[in-house]
């Protein structure tokens, strides 16, 4: 069953941030999807498998951001 989460990060300011969010995010096993909004930072990730907070905070450090 697929379970969504949102989660916050900051420092985003515009496409390029979230396209480099998003990518890192989908490469964790059992992500099917992710929706990043710019202005608020709400990253909605979709996965099949159980995610833990920590694997997102690290695939976001990746990318340069922090997770709030
Ligand atoms: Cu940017």
């Amino acid at each position: 069953m697929a379970v969504e989460t949102t989660y916050t990060v900051t420092g985003m300011t515009c496409g390029h941030c979230a396209a480099s969010v998003r990518e890192e995010i989908s490469e964790i096993g059992g992500v099917t999807a992710v929706d990043v909004n710019v202005e608020t930072g709400a990253v909605t990730v979709t996965s099949d498998a159980d995610l833990t907070r920590d694997d997102v905070s690290a695939a976001v450090s990746e990318a340069g951001y922090t997770l709030a």
